[in-house]
């Protein structure tokens, strides 16, 4: 209540803003409360009305979940509407305990989608958001499962057959009685034209009147057209109740799924020549589809980098070395990262994968190599036009193809033409800042230095790019609860242009960090990845978080031993682009140091002074800050106080004593590079912890600049014609070798070494024939072939042109 009465008080607009929008659950320029001190008890009384909780918040794209409104009770006699986006109206309930209930619609878009709640199908008075998750990012728990997918895959090709079965968790579905429908997905209209559209069709209905037992099995029938043309869909479990092919009722859906088991007899008769027909007509498609692969990212050469490079690449669920995942798609590989944002234009994918050794895999070695996407798997904003719908549009032109082309017949060579992998020789990798412990910095150039200011502190602040990371520190408190002279980070808030502010902050619960969104507590606990307005942040457990920026901009949080270390990646094109305590970025050391209003500080660390004032310089403001000031601490501390406390004045050198009790145990833990940090910070805090921590965060540190070193590629060597190649490594001192068929003798290099240019050694290697005669009585038929062919030609053409001619007549 203090809190409230402050904010009455001081009716400073920013605070207030932020209330509401933290009430409210918009931005703050959106928020549908006014900055003004009479309308605060307005906003705050009522706010419940604003903003809706409910729970579940967040569901698959498909639709079919059933969330509670929560703070909030109906008479049984309302009419519960909800309506998606201002447009997608949906039944609601209002349950025995006055709860009222809304079942989440359809929607081609992932992220946090607003609605309204309507008790009388008129008005829409109270506003909450509902998160739309793709189905690959969804747990588990929350859809129905094909029990053995690759059975599902495969089912009508030779040797596949049977029964099918899928399960799913009965409290998806409220209902005693279910039934099991078969739904179709397919995009329509002139590609990359308005026309283009998603079309979400129910089919059929594979069973009725069941009991909801949690498992379904039965054996597919080969189906006729039109139904057995849609090749695409996913099967839905609701209801009995509900009439058939009613859209967004309660359902558990399975996943997207290439529907093999329902296709025309003709696939079962013969799999491969109808996954031929088909192979060859998208090879058609594509050719005259616009090309994308030059708008794709380039892939990182090694596995270290590619899981370095966080901010521009994240782990592939669907191979994953973390979870010990079965590449399915990817044989032979370990790992593959994807390219999280879309190409501008054509919205495309890039996806990377490794092998066991660390090295790429590519197509032309390997059919278990990266390939781009021509729709991102995980769709691109606006997401709601092909190619960019969410998962459904890269199933499309990229999953199902390679089903026809590569795993229901063996024409692979078709699919790699049009999807060949990126090789990494213009993949560069990201420069990476750091801030750990008592706060020591380690800038993009790799100079670093100690700031113990108290405040909050621009991190980077790279104007032209429109990014900024802000920091916050707070003092150091000794075990006996006295402070230290020393401060730490606690918390960072970050945005790239008008994206959502992301802030992530320590907890009172040890190494638990929290994320803000617009000043409102992010929840985690349904899905680790979360795609916001203009920013993903994902975090798989509460010690790390990950936020990724469409520039490529990413920013690695962790907390450790109570502290927390942060890490700015940020790809070339922010050369020249950034300040703050992070530095000038440009691959000079000495001139990090740029105050905000001033000359160079040079490094020199008997200037402690001077490097306190150069940290002072770059305090933000209150109108510039991103931070959220929720408790009364933050206001006092940080909000009503100079963003750098002048007061605060920290230790500038420690004093290492041989008498400490901590030494002979410091000495032990700190050593080799960093050891300083190590010791400045147990004895500034007096904790053996806290030194170590910021050792494990120093190592970590060092470890990801390695992995991000860069590595010299020389490209894809191709095999002779009539030859054999040995190697598949392109990088600087790898070794290919060359040899020939029999009857055939190499000329050129045997072996070539790639090398720190970027240029194979030795000369492109061939193999001639060594039947000379061969060669000549080979030219000949070839040539008495050419003029039987053009003969051939002649005669047909002229047949086509009578046709034709005769077709026109007629008509
Ligand atoms: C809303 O309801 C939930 C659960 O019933 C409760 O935990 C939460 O504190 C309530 N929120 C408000 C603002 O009353
Ligand atoms: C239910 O609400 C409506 C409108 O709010 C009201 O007119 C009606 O009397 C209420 N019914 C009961 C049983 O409370
Ligand atoms: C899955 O299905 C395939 C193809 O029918 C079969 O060969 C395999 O044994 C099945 N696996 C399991 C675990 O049942
Ligand atoms: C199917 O099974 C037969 C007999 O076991 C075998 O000869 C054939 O190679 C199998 N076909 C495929 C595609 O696995
Ligand atoms: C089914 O879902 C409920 C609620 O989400 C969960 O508590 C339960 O453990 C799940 N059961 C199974 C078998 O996964
Ligand atoms: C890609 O290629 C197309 C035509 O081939 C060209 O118009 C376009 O500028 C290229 N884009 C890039 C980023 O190189
Ligand atoms: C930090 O900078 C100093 C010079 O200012 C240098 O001697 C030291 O090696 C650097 N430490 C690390 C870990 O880079
Ligand atoms: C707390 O501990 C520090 C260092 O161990 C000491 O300098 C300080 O006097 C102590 N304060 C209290 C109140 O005991
Ligand atoms: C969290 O981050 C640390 C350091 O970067 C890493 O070692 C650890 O594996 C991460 N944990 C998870 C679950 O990703
Ligand atoms: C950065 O600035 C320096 C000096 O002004 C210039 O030489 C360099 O080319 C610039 N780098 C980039 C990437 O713009
Ligand atoms: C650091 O500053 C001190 C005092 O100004 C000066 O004597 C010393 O030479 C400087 N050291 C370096 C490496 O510039
Ligand atoms: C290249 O590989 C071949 C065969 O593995 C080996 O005999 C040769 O010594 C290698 N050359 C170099 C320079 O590593
Ligand atoms: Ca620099």
């Amino acid at each position: 209540m203090w809190i409230e009465v402050v904010f009455m008080l001081l009716c400073t607009s920013k605070i207030y803003a932020q209330t509401c929008a933290r009430h409210c659950g918009k931005k703050l320029e959106a928020c549908s409360c006014h900055a003004t001190c009479a309308s605060l008890g307005n906003c705050c009384s009522d706010y419940r009305q604003f903003c809706l909780e409910i729970s579940p918040y967040s569901g698959s794209i498909s639709g079919g979940s059933d969330f509670t409104l929560l703070n909030v009770t109906f008479n049984q006699s309302s009419k519960l509407t909800c309506r998606f986006n201002d447009e997608i109206v949906v039944d609601g309930y209002v349950d025995g305990d006055g709860r009222g209930h809304c079942i989440s619609p359809l929607l081609y878009e992932t992220g946090w989608i607003p609605f309204d709640v309507s008790a009388d199908g008129v008005t829409y008075n109270r506003h909450g958001k509902w998160l739309s998750v793709h189905p690959g990012k969804l747990s588990p728990d929350l859809k129905a499962t094909l029990v053995n997918a690759t059975q599902w895959q495969y089912y009508g090709t030779p040797n596949v057959s049977g029964t099918l079965r899928m399960t799913w968790n009965t409290s998806l579905v409220k209902a005693e009685k279910v039934k099991v429908e078969l739904w179709g997905y397919r995009e329509i209209g002139r590609p990359y034209s308005s026309s283009w559209i998603p079309e979400w069709k129910y089919l059929y209905t594979l069973g009725r009147d069941l009991n909801n037992s949690g498992e379904f099995s039965f054996i597919p029938e080969p189906k006729e057209k039109p139904v057995s043309d849609w090749e695409l869909g996913s099967i839905r479990v609701s209801a009995s109740a509900e009439p058939d092919g009613k859209r967004d009722v309660e359902a558990a859906w399975t996943d997207d799924h290439a529907l093999a088991w329902h296709l025309e007899e003709k696939f079962r008769e013969d799999s491969a020549t109808w996954a031929l027909e088909k192979c060859l007509s998208w090879d058609k498609l594509e050719q005259v589809l616009p090309n994308f692969l030059n708008e794709t990212i380039d892939c990182p050469c090694t596995l270290a980098q590619a899981r370095a490079d966080t901010g521009r690449f994240h782990t592939d669920y669907g191979c994953d070395i973390e979870k010990g995942s079965v590449c399915t798609y990817h044989p032979g590989s370990v790992h593959c990262v994807r390219a999280i944002q879309a190409s501008p234009k054509y919205g495309a994918g890039q996806q990377c994968c490794y092998d066991s050794t660390g090295a790429q895999v590519l197509t032309s070695d390997s059919i278990g190599g990266s390939t781009p996407d021509r729709a991102h798997d995980w769709g691109s904003p606006p997401y709601r036009n092909p190619p960019r719908v969410p998962g459904f549009s890269h199933w499309v032109y990229d999953v199902l193809s390679f089903y026809y082309c590569c795993l229901w017949s063996d024409n692979c060579h078709y699919y790699f033409t049009h999807r060949p992998s990126s090789d990494c020789r213009t993949y560069q990798a990201p420069k990476a800042g750091f801030a750990f412990g008592d706060p020591h910095f380690i800038t993009f150039d790799g100079s670093n230095y100690t700031f113990n200011g108290k405040g909050e502190y621009y991190l980077v602040l790279a104007p032209m790019k429109g990014l900024t990371v802000q920091g916050r520190t707070e003092p150091v408190k000794l075990e006996n609860g006295t402070l230290a002279k020393a401060t730490r980070l606690s918390a960072v808030a970050m945005q790239e242009d008008a994206s959502d502010v992301i802030e992530v902050r320590l907890t009172d619960r040890e190494d638990h960090l929290e994320v803000l969104r617009n000043q409102e507590v992010l929840s985690f606990s349904q899905q680790s990845w979360l795609d916001l307005e203009g920013v993903f942040v994902f975090a798989s457990v509460p010690q790390n978080v990950t936020v990724m920026f469409p520039t490529g901009a990413g920013v690695e949080v962790r907390a450790r031993g109570g502290a927390m270390a942060m890490t700015v990646l940020l790809p070339l094109e922010f050369d020249n682009q950034t300040l703050g305590l992070l530095g000038r970025m440009n691959d000079d050391p000495d001139d990090d140091l740029v105050p905000s209003d001033g000359e160079v500080v040079p490094l020199n660390r008997t200037e402690a002074e001077s490097l306190f004032m150069f940290g002072a310089s770059w305090a933000i403001t209150n109108e510039s800050s991103l931070f959220t000031y929720d408790t009364t601490h933050l206001l006092n501390e940080y909000y009503f106080a100079p963003k750098h406390d002048p007061d605060f004045v920290p230790a500038f050198s420690v004093h290492e004593d041989p008498d400490d009790p901590l030494y002979s145990e410091m000495t032990e833990m700190c050593f080799g590079p960093g050891s300083w940090f190590c010791k400045y910070d147990t004895l500034t805090s007096q904790s053996l912890k806290m030194g170590k921590s910021t050792m494990i965060s120093f190592r970590s540190h060092t470890a990801v600049m390695r992995d991000l070193e860069s590595v010299v590629s020389c490209g894809w060597l191709a095999p002779p014609n009539n030859g054999k190649k040995e190697g598949t490594r392109y990088l600087e001192g790898s070794n290919v070798t060359f040899t020939c068929n029999k009857a055939y003798t190499l000329s050129g290099s045997r072996e070539r070494i790639c090398q720190g240019d970027g240029k194979w050694s030795g000369e492109t290697t061939h193999c001639v024939s060594d039947n000379i005669l061969g060669i000549v009585l080979g030219s000949v038929f070839a040539s008495l072939g050419l003029i039987a062919a053009i003969v051939a030609i002649i005669l047909t053409n002229r047949k086509q042109k009578r046709k034709a001619a005769e077709i026109f007549e007629q008509s």
